[in-house]
């Protein structure tokens, strides 16, 4: 696969997606948008790809909606941006039944905060910002921020963040759950290299299994999601891994999970 604005390779199970316009600090415009679908089809499709790990080119993750761009003469509707750049990203992360981490190595502004969030796991170079920019530019939250900040953070955080489009530091957004960890810059790189290769040898079936009970999660009463509990626990419960997984603690050696 050939994409010009990210960098995208398959390596012992992890497809990495680097945002790769840097001199743009990585801002969205269509082509790289469509690149990132692609990416994100080709890893939704492909069993060799155990995990997915998003990061940015250069010093920043991402600047969200390339302003270049949006005021482009020839540039299309706001809504049609919205809708065939950010949100089936959006839906496309959410989908895939494999874990997604986000590694955000610099400045995450805008669409691109949002995109951050929706990754299953988010994790930070303590240098890293995280700006819901739309509002200084007199626009409003896009990329899933709407459903997904009062869902993590509670409504009146959410409400701080998006109405005063602040720069928030990485501890900050790991101290309300924003990010899972927070790394020294040098060591981001490693950190999330290693946390995709763990997870790509993990029992893929029910992370997947497990992503789409924590989605179902957002929507559903106690009662719903005990019934998706008892039906998907028993679709887990006939896969090779949970086979292998309790054959390798009663024989005590470590279990090799294959993903199926
Ligand atoms: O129209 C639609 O499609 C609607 C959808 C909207 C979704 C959105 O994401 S709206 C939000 C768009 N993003 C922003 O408003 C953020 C704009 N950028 C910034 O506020 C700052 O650049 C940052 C706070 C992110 C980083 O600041 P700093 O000081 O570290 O970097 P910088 O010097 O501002 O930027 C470096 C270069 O990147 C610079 O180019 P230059 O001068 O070196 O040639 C700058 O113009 C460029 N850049 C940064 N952000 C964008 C951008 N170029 C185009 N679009 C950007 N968003």
């Amino acid at each position: 696969m050939t994409h010009d604005h990210i960098q995208f390779n398959i390596d012992q199970g992890v497809a990495r997606i680097t945002l790769n316009r840097p001199d743009k600090l990585n801002s969205f415009n269509q082509a790289m948008a469509y690149d990132v679908q692609n990416a994100l089809d080709h890893c939704m499709e492909n069993s060799e790809v155990r995990c997915v790990l998003i990061t940015g080119a250069g010093r920043g993750f991402c600047a969200g909606q390339d302003l270049e761009e949006a005021i482009a003469p020839d540039s299309a509707r706001i809504e049609e941006h919205v809708e065939t750049k950010y949100n089936p990203m959006v839906r496309k992360i959410r989908a895939i039944e494999k874990p997604v981490i986000a590694a955000v190595n610099g400045v995450a502004a805008g669409a691109c905060a949002n995109l951050a969030f929706c990754c299953d796991i988010v994790i930070a170079a303590e240098s890293a910002k995280f700006i819901q920019s739309f509002i200084n530019i007199g626009l409003v939250p896009d990329t899933g921020g709407t459903y997904f900040l009062p869902r993590i953070v509670g409504l009146h955080r959410a409400t701080a963040m998006t109405m005063l489009g602040e720069k928030m530091t990485a501890d900050e957004a790991r101290d309300i759950g924003l990010v899972y960890r927070v790394f020294p810059d040098a060591e981001l790189a490693e950190a999330a290299t290693e946390l995709a290769q763990r997870m790509a040898k993990m029992p893929t079936r029910a992370l997947g299994l497990t992503k789409r009970m924590l989605n179902q999660s957002l929507r559903h009463t106690l009662d719903e999601q005990l019934a998706v509990e008892r039906e998907l626990q028993g679709q887990a419960g006939r896969t090779t891994d949970n086979a292998e997984g309790i054959a390798a603690f009663l024989e005590k050696r470590k279990p090799v999970f294959r993903g199926e």
